[in-house]
């Protein structure tokens, strides 16, 4: 029986992982902590504990309390918010991490934490970039995580810790919203869609990134996580996404619902610069042969989901 411990639990990808675990592992074999409490604190779902990150004690006593011999360690600065603070980035997203990394290996915890397309920089081959390659990114957060593939790799080299990750693209989702990121506009455009028939990216026209929807991101977790260790070469971290996509593509898969709906452009030059320093598309071989990555969504599938599901939570 498993006992996981999630950090960032309340965020974009928390919110919904710690759901799924729950449903998969047992309600009460999945502690989700955060650094606030949720709004409308439900017991019944599972136990809760407020976590800072960067104070190992309190991370290290909340594990032993619930006997976790797993950690998903999920809180971090996304890239845009990183670049607007980056010694509170480096702060957050390096000392959460190793403290993250030590607690796993004192209760000898199987690991788990995600890095990015942000990993790869303006030099790393743009169009299939390959899992093996030049990672010199130019933002705080591309920094943060490749120092943080090389940590996870140390730890299980130095100390034999199960670590294991993913490079993921931009994520979509309908239940909780991005905060920060540069590929954030993937989401906001299917709120704007429906909300004012129209939206104004901070992503210029043109602009390729990977993509993928939430649900296949938390089966890729799931599924990485039980994937047998003697098939796994890249542990930390395996390139996944599911399908590479400009404005102009959402825009033309959403009209195929909301023909009327109109997009037009106000680059931010902050963020339209780390879009640019990131692969147009990455492969995912590895991810393929070492543990049977398979997303389902393509961007039709995921302008449908959208669509219906935002429809129900804004009416
Ligand atoms: C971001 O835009 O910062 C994230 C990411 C791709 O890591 N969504």
């Amino acid at each position: 029986m498993k006992n996981i411990l999630v950090t960032g639990a309340l965020g974009q990808i928390g919110s919904e992982l710690t759901a799924q675990l729950r449903e998969t592992y047992g309600h009460s074999n999945v502690i989700a902590t955060d650094i606030r409490k949720p709004e409308n604190l439900d017991d019944t779902s599972g136990p809760f504990e407020v976590l800072d990150v960067t104070d190992e004690r309190a991370m290290h006593d909340i594990a032993k309390k619930y006997n976790v011999d797993t950690i998903m360690h999920l809180a971090a600065l996304l890239s845009a918010k990183a670049e607007n603070n980056p010694q509170f980035a480096w702060n957050l997203n390096m000392g959460g991490l190793m403290n993250a990394l030590e607690v796993a290996r004192e209760l000898d915890a199987q690991f788990f934490t995600p890095s990015s397309i942000g990993a790869f920089g303006p030099n790393t081959p743009k169009d299939l970039t390959p899992q093996d390659t030049m990672q010199r990114p130019m933002t705080m957060y591309g920094v943060n995580k490749v120092a943080g593939e090389l940590l996870c790799d140390y730890y299980y080299n130095r100390f034999g810790v199960d670590t294991r990750g993913v490079r993921f693209p931009g994520l979509i989702s309908y239940v909780t919203e991005p905060g920060g990121g540069t590929t954030d506009y993937a989401v906001e455009i299917y709120y704007e869609a429906l909300k004012q028939n129209k939206y104004t990216s901070f992503i210029g026209k043109g602009t390729q990134m990977d993509m993928m929807y939430m649900q296949d991101a938390i089966d890729a977790i799931i599924q990485l996580m039980e994937a047998n260790p003697e098939r796994l070469q890249h542990r930390n971290a395996f390139n996944v996404a599911a399908f590479s996509a400009e404005p102009e593509d959402f825009k033309r898969s959403i009209q195929k619902h909301l023909p009327s709906f109109e997009l037009d452009y106000e680059v931010d030059p902050v963020r339209q610069k780390i879009a640019e320093s990131w692969p147009n598309s990455i492969d995912c071989i590895a991810a393929k042969e070492e543990w049977e990555f398979k997303p389902k969504f393509s961007l039709d599938d995921v302008t449908e989901d959208m669509l219906t599901n935002l429809k129900k939570k804004l009416a």
